[in-house]
């Protein structure tokens, strides 16, 4: 194996980039079928968001248990789940864990950060270079580097100046930031920034929440396991996978058949009470099916959310400041415990941007319109290049040179989520317009068939498969026609539409169908023999 960590000459079957989540699951699947592969891993540790989002507070808000990798009994009997939705450490221990019990870090290479990644059209192989000078060669490539990867942090003028702390959510350092006592600042309320205020109020000497745009956050209902429960998560491990697997999100949960309006008042407020009540991301799943396609039904929703506001904050002017406008789950809705009571301490202030802009950093902290905000530590919880910048970031260049990152200017072409025109014999995982959902349970199919794929070109002695454009064309407008024909979705301003990214071209970035019909899909797909792909062979 040293020989090809070291040998830039050794042609690889797939280096897969990225030792995330999807990355790890990737790996062992090609490996399993006994391919050569290597993975390639900027940080020093498994895990990808798992590990490099060490933030105060950062956790799982869908269920832990169905987060596991489903394709190993022993990893399922092996793990205990402490809670209902795990933190990060315990995420951590877990891709740890997993990556242990697969014996998969003999084939990772860390602090290995893709750089450029070429496809030589002579060799019919990539080329890959690293950050730190080394190269590696692959028949194929699959890059798996996250949705939420790339850190966005607005061009403040003056940032460099700051004479604090000064840390985007995703490069929280392993050994901490001491933040008792301190004047603290946290730009944004995401689901990061929402977890960072509710986790750091109590211990910090002053904390000021710089707000945006609020969002509609609803409880997240989170447990520790009892031993019965712990048991129960086990057995009942198959029905949860099969239930995933048959719901559009991949989640456990599917939107109720009835119209908000179909049900009696009395009946709707009791639903809406049950479902606010309830553990996990059921506000959104399980509430009326015309939650994104009728806008009264939407205001009715949040009409329910604005008063727990009001009930659970109890400063009337910081409740007004902390109520969304806009519609629910337009932007992904966070799960909280206990943020919006934080708004209730002495020490924590909430800023509505709007109403008074940052005008600049200074050294000593934030000058809005308004005043100077003294600032120890500025945490900036301002999301990220979402879904496609990770892949637009590692320097991939295809047939004569292209650049993905220019190819995908005007938003991400593939097909499936998984091939690009113009890049022969790579194949994306996780990325723009494929799975979309529940990780690792939607991409858990998408890793196999990946795997699969790349057996079929093995064995049928193709050298070189590329997607043609028509498909992708075709793949393209389809997601387009999807997310139009939600009329909600439609106009919305989210990350999946890469409206948080100023100068980012406006286009959905994420298939928005029922993951059953894209798996059917990729089965006819492969089933036919991969028609899509030219596929062209000397072997
Ligand atoms: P998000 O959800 O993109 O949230 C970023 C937050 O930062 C959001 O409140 C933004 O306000 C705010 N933001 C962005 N740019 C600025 C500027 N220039 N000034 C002030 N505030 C700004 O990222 P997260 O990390 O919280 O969550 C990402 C995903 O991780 C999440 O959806 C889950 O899937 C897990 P805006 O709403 O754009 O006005």
């Amino acid at each position: 194996m040293d020989d090809q960590f070291t040998d830039d000459q050794h042609i690889h079957d797939v280096i897969v980039i990225g030792a995330g989540v999807n990355g790890l699951l990737q790996l062992h699947r090609l490996r399993s079928a006994g391919l050569d592969v290597l993975t390639l891993e900027a940080g020093d540790s498994v895990g990808g968001t798992w590990s490099w989002n060490r933030y105060p507070g950062a956790r799982l808000d869908s269920e832990a248990y169905l987060y596991t990798y489903a394709f190993s009994r022993e990893l399922i009997e092996e793990w205990d789940w402490p809670e209902e939705y795990a933190d990060q450490p315990t995420l951590e221990r877990y891709f740890n864990f997993a990556a242990d019990r697969l014996d998969l870090r003999r084939s990772i290479v860390f602090g290995a950060r893709v750089i450029a990644c070429r496809w030589n059209e002579d060799d019919s192989v990539w080329d890959l270079e690293t950050a730190d000078g080394r190269r590696f060669r692959a028949r194929f490539v699959v890059p798996v580097t996250g949705i939420l990867a790339v850190p966005y942090v607005p061009p403040w003028e003056g940032l460099s100046d700051f004479e604090g702390t000064v840390v985007h959510t995703v490069n929280w350092p392993r050994e901490g930031i001491d933040l008792r006592g301190k004047r603290v600042a946290v730009v944004g309320v995401g689901s990061t920034g929402i977890q960072v205020v509710q986790s750091i109020a109590p211990e910090v000497g002053h904390l000021t929440v710089l707000q945006r745009t609020p969002n509609w956050a609803v409880p997240l209902g989170n447990y520790a396991h009892t031993p019965e429960r712990v048991r129960e998560v086990k057995e009942k491990y198959t029905d949860h996978y099969e239930t995933s697997q048959s719901t559009r999100s991949c989640f456990l949960w599917s939107g109720l058949p009835v119209n908000t309006f179909d049900v009696s008042a009395e009946e709707r407020e009791a639903h809406y009470a049950d479902l606010y009540s309830s553990p996990g991301m059921t506000f959104y799943q399980r509430n009326y099916q015309d939650l994104l396609t009728d806008p009264a039904a939407n205001e009715e929703a949040t009409r329910f959310l604005a008063t727990k506001i009001r009930e659970r904050v109890k400063d009337s002017e910081t409740a007004r400041k902390l109520t969304p406008i806009h519609h629910f789950a337009t932007k992904r809705p966070p799960l909280e415990t206990g943020y919006y009571e934080a708004f209730n301490r002495d020490n924590v202030e909430l800023v509505s941007l709007p109403e008074e802009p940052i005008v600049r950093i200074t050294p000593e902290g934030i000058q809005t319109s308004e005043r100077i905000i003294p600032v120890d530590v500025l945490i900036v919880a301002t999301g990220f290049d979402a879904i496609t910048g990770s892949f637009m970031k590692i320097g991939i260049e295809g047939v004569n040179g292209q650049a993905l990152a220019e190819a995908w200017a005007d938003g991400p072409k593939t097909f499936m989520g998984v091939f690009s025109h113009g890049f022969p014999n790579m194949l994306l995982l996780g990325g723009p317009q494929g799975p979309n959902g529940n990780q690792p349970r939607c991409t858990t199919f998408v890793a196999e068939w990946i795997s699969q794929c790349i057996e079929y070109m093995k064995e049928h002695g193709i050298d070189r498969f590329e997607v043609g454009d028509d498909a992708v064309q075709a793949w393209v407008d389809y997601c387009n026609e999807m997310v139009m024909s939600i009329p909600l979705l439609r106009d919305a301003e989210n990350w999946a539409w890469g409206s948080n990214v100023p100068g980012k071209k406006r286009a959905y970035l994420l298939y928005v169908g029922p993951q059953p019909d894209y798996r059917d899909r990729l089965r006819e797909i492969a089933d036919q023999g991969y028609p899509e792909l030219e596929q062209a062979g000397s072997r």
